[in-house]
């Protein structure tokens, strides 16, 4: 089955983007399937709500493994089915804790395989001072390997804040001739677009 993969630096609002997206494709069950960086896989059935809450959080690296979902995603044209992979979040340079590593080789382990890519940066910490940068090097190197092919989009998340608006400029000025789509994981917005995204490249 073909896979979209999320990724991304951590902390930028992938898991939430994966869980409200499934949602917005119609499906309030989640049969996730999780594999651990040390390769355990196991199987958790969680509601919409359940997953917000034990799934992501404020706090970096909330995210350590492969988070598998699969989708029946209704189109004009019947249905399209696809794996929605959630994914450890990356860190520029090499992580210093051997679990988040070990996450991390296994995150870009998944690129090559997956037939769309959704690249998420949080548009709101772009241009910030802050201990982590916004966009470092490792997105540099997500959006060359990624953009090698048709199916690579960046998604601008958390366009709900207000400092996001100047974020998303940057991003455009920094990532010449890719897609870039504008969106909300938490308010669903944009979602018709990366939807359309996914279709046209699956
Ligand atoms: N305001 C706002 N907050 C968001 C948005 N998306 C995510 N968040 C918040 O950002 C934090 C991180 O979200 P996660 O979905 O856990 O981020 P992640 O990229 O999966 O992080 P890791 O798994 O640690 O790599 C949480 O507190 C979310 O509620 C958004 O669109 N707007
Ligand atoms: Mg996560």
């Amino acid at each position: 089955m073909k896979a979209c993969m999320i990724i991304g630096k951590a902390n930028v609002g992938k898991t939430l983007f994966a869980v409200n997206f499934a949602g917005y494709l119609g499906v309030s069950r989640l049969d996730i399937d999780f594999t651990t960086p040390n390769g355990e896989t196991y199987r958790r059935t969680l509601t919409q709500k359940e997953a917000v809450e034990e799934l992501t959080s404020p706090n970096p690296h909330h995210t350590l493994g492969l988070q598998r979902l699969e989708i029946q995603m209704p189109g004009l044209k019947g249905k399209k089915r696809f794996a929605l992979l959630d994914t450890s979040g990356l860190t520029d340079g090499i992580p210093e804790e051997s679990m988040v590593r070990r996450a991390m080789a296994q995150t870009l382990a998944q690129v090559r395989e997956a037939a769309v890519i959704l690249h998420l940066i949080d548009a709101s910490s772009v241009g910030k001072e802050g201990a982590v940068e916004a966009v470092g090097p490792v997105d540099w190197q997500v959006a060359q390997f990624g953009g090698m092919r048709t199916g690579y989009a960046i998604l601008a998340n958390k366009m709900d804040l207000p400092e996001a608006a100047a974020g998303l400029v940057q991003i455009r000025r920094e990532f010449p001739g890719h897609v870039i789509l504008p969106i909300s994981a938490l308010l669903k917005t944009g979602f018709a677009e990366v939807k359309q995204f996914v279709w046209r490249h699956l």
